[in-house]
């Protein structure tokens, strides 16, 4: 699978995507990651990428020219099943179902906004979907667009070693996580619960799906309906 990310600020991405598991990963060759500076394509003598908008009012908009130069160089380096995404608060919200769902495509392309945002003529064109990590606003598009490669990279088959797997993870099965310990057994006076400690597989198994049960009701009452309706 390739991620493409079209971004002012590539460091900020190869950084965050470089290390760690998806750092492997990609020396793997499990996925490949490539960040594009849509500086290097404007054609503007002193590099400018952004412009006031039309109708006036406050902040910057992020030109066409850089990016749609940019998205064609990525485009044509594309192959499969290909999806181009926005990062923008205006998105649809996401989510685990969502990562699932990006994750059948061969190639995902991200463009990354600023300022306040890109002109509507690159999103009406280029653009498949917006997506939202949340209702908030960050100064920048490369956070959710790590946000998003890390949690979709990470349902790629090899990407995660069968330590780290996910199947049986919380959020994926509809429930939030149960709580787990580690050694030592007593730490500041505190112990571990007894049937961890009892080897008894199916009682654990019991003990752990009640504990998710239990907080997902009280943390995330519209998850544990949905559970609790889907496993009637
Ligand atoms: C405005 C328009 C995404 C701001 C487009 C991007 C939050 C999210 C930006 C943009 C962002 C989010 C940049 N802030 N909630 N800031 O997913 O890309």
């Amino acid at each position: 699978m390739r991620f493409d990310i079209m971004t002012l600020f590539p460091e900020v991405v190869d950084c965050v995507l470089g290390s760690s598991i998806i750092g492997r990963a990609k020396q793997n060759g499990i996925i490949e990651v490539f960040s594009h500076n849509i500086r290097d394509y404007t054609k503007d003598k002193h590099k400018k990428t952004d412009d006031a908008p039309f109708g006036g009012g406050k902040g910057m908009l992020m030109s066409t020219q850089p990016i749609a130069d940019c998205f064609a160089a990525v485009k044509s380096q594309a192959s499969g099943k290909t999806r181009v995404i926005y990062a923008s608060p205006r998105g649809r919200i996401f989510n685990h179902e969502v990562a699932r769902e990006l994750s059948e495509y061969d190639n995902i392309i991200i463009l990354c906004g600023h300022y306040e945002g890109v002109d509507q003529r690159i999103i009406d064109t280029i653009i498949d979907e917006e997506i939202s990590i949340g209702d908030y606003v960050l100064t920048g598009g490369e956070i959710p667009a790590c946000i998003m490669v890390d949690a979709i990279a990470r349902l790629v088959p090899g990407v995660l070693s069968d330590k780290e797997c996910y199947e049986k993870e919380s959020i994926a099965s509809g429930l939030l996580e149960y709580p787990q310990y580690t050694r030592p057994r007593e730490f500041n006076g505190l112990t571990v619960p007894e049937v961890l400690l009892s080897g008894h597989h199916e009682n654990i198994e019991k003990w752990r799906l009640e504990k998710s049960l239990e907080i997902t009701r009280q943390r995330r009452p519209e998850l544990y309906e949905k559970y609790i309706s889907e496993h009637k």
